[in-house]
C-alpha cells in the first residue's frame, strides 16, 4: 500500500536531491559550462528526480540551441537486409535465401529513390545489412548514380559496420574505402552500429559485429577526411548504467579530438521478433537517457529524439529534457518496424512542426549539417 506517509517520505527524498551537496555542485558546474566527471554522470544515472535532470539538460539545450527545435525533410532507404552479422537485438536482418530476405539491384535502388524523393527532400539516409558479397564498386556506383540525378540531396549513407564490410569484401583499407565513397558522393555517415561500446555487452548482444573501438576508429578516420557523422547508443537491453556513461564519455573524448560529430541519437531497444527478447524501455528510462546524453555530451551541438523509436508523444516531451532535434519526415522505416515499433512509417512536415510548436519551441527546417533552410516557407 502506498500510504500518505510513504508519499510524503518519497517527496521529501526527492527534495533532498536538490539540497544534497553533490547535486548542488553538479548544478553549479552545469551553470558554469563545466564538463561532468564519470562519477557525477553515475550519480545522475541513479537520480530519480527527472525534473532535476530536465533542469540540467534544458540549461545546456537552451544555451546551445535557444528555443529552436530542428527537423529535416528526409527519406530512408534500406537497399538490402542481408547481413553477415547476427546481432541478437536485430529483427531486420536475414541470411541469403532465408524467407524475408531482400536485395535490391542498382536499378531497383534508383527506382525506389525516384519513388520516395520529393521536391523538398534534402537528405537520403541509406543503410542496410553488412552484405557478404557486395563490393565497394557496387556502393560507389549507387552513390554516384543517385548524386547524378539528385545533386542537391545530401547522401547520409552506410554505417561504420557496413563500411568495414565493403572494405573487407574489396580487400582494401577503411581509409581507401572512405576516400572512394567520398569521391562518389558520400556526404555524411549516420550514427548506427555503435550499439554500446562495452566489450562485455557486445559479446552478449552482437558478438560478430566490429568492436566499439573499431567503430570509433572509423568515425575518427572519416572526420579527419572531412566527412562529418552522427553517433548513436542502443540502450535498454543488457547494458548497465555505468556502461552507458562510459559510452558517452568515449564519444565526448573523440569529439574533443575531431569536432566531427553533428548529433547524438539515443536509440531505445525494441525487443519484438528478436533473438535477444526482453522488454520495451520505459518512459522514465527514455527521459533519463536523453537528458543524461545532453548533460554528458556537452561538446555535441545536437541531441536528436528519433521519433520512430521513442514515439511521437515522448519525442515532443523530450524537447524539455535536452532534445533539440526531431529527425525528419522519414519514409518506409524498416529496422525498428521489424522489431515491433508502433509509430507511423512517415510523418507529414506540418505534424512535425506541430509537435514542436505545441511544446513551445520554434520549428526550424535544417539540412544534414544543420544549415537552416526552411524559415521562410511558412508551413504552419
Ligand atoms: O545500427 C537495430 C539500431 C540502428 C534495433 O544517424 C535497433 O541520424 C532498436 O542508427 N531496437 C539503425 N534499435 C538506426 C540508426 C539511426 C536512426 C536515426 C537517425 C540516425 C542518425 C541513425 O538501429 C542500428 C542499431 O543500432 N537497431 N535493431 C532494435 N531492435
Ligand atoms: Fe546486421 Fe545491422 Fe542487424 Fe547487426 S544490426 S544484424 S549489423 S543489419
Amino acid at each position: 500500500m502506498f500510504t500518505l506517509e510513504k508519499q510524503l517520505a518519497t517527496h521529501k527524498g526527492r527534495e533532498t536531491y536538490i539540497d544534497n551537496k553533490k547535486f548542488s555542485r553538479i548544478l553549479a558546474k552545469v551553470e558554469e559550462g563545466e564538463s561532468l566527471t564519470r562519477e557525477e554522470g553515475m550519480l545522475l544515472m541513479e537520480c530519480e528526480d527527472i525534473f532535476f535532470l530536465g533542469k540540467l539538460a534544458n540549461l545546456i539545450r537552451e544555451r546551445k540551441n535557444g528555443n529552436y527545435t530542428y527537423y529535416n525533410i528526409n527519406a530512408h532507404l534500406n537497399p538490402s537486409n542481408i547481413c553477415v552479422n547476427n546481432c541478437r537485438f536485430c529483427a531486420f536482418s536475414r541470411k541469403e535465401g532465408e524467407p524475408g530476405a531482400y536485395d535490391l539491384t542498382l536499378e531497383e535502388v534508383i527506382e525506389k529513390v525516384q519513388q520516395i524523393v520529393t521536391k523538398r527532400t534534402t537528405e537520403l539516409h541509406i543503410v542496410g545489412g553488412a552484405h557478404p558479397r557486395k563490393n565497394l564498386d557496387f556502393y560507389k556506383t549507387m552513390l554516384s548514380s543517385i548524386k547524378k540525378i539528385y545533386p542537391q540531396i545530401y547522401l547520409k549513407a552506410f554505417t561504420a559496420v557496413e563500411i568495414q564490410q565493403m572494405a573487407d569484401v574489396s580487400g582494401c583499407s577503411v581509409e581507401d574505402a572512405l576516400k572512394e565513397l567520398k569521391e562518389s558522393g558520400l556526404d555524411f555517415i549516420p550514427g548506427g552500429g555503435a550499439e554500446i561500446f562495452s566489450p562485455r555487452v557486445r559479446k552478449e548482444v552482437c558478438p560478430q559485429k566490429i568492436s566499439g573501438e573499431r567503430w570509433l576508429y572509423i568515425h575518427r578516420t572519416a572526420h579527419l577526411m572531412g566527412i562529418k557523422s552522427n553517433a548513436t547508443m542502443l540502450y535498454g537491453h543488457r547494458e548497465k548504467a555505468e556502461e552507458r556513461i562510459d559510452h558517452l564519455l568515449k564519444l565526448r573524448e573523440l569529439q574533443k579530438e575531431t569536432s566531427g560529430f553533428r548529433a547524438f541519437v539515443p536509440l531505445p531497444y525494441h525487443p519484438q521478433n528478436t533473438l535477444l527478447g526482453g522488454k520495451d524501455t520505459t518512459g522514465v528510462l527514455d527521459i533519463k537517457v536523453h537528458a543524461l546524453s545532453r548533460i554528458i555530451l556537452d561538446n555535441f551541438d545536437h541531441i536528436k529524439a528519433y521519433w520512430i523509436m521513442t514515439g511521437c508523444e515522448l519525442a515532443q516531451i523530450l524537447q524539455s529534457f535536452g532534445v533539440d532535434d526531431l529527425d525528419g519526415t522519414v519514409t518506409e522505416e524498416k529496422i525498428t518496424h521489424s522489431a515491433g515499433a508502433k509509430t507511423p512509417q512517415e510523418l507529414d512536415e506540418g505534424y512535425i512542426r506541430y509537435l514542436i510548436s505545441s511544446a513551445g519551441r520554434i520549428p526550424v527546417e535544417r539540412d544534414t549539417l544543420y544549415n537552416r533552410i526552411g524559415e521562410s516557407r511558412g508551413v504552419d
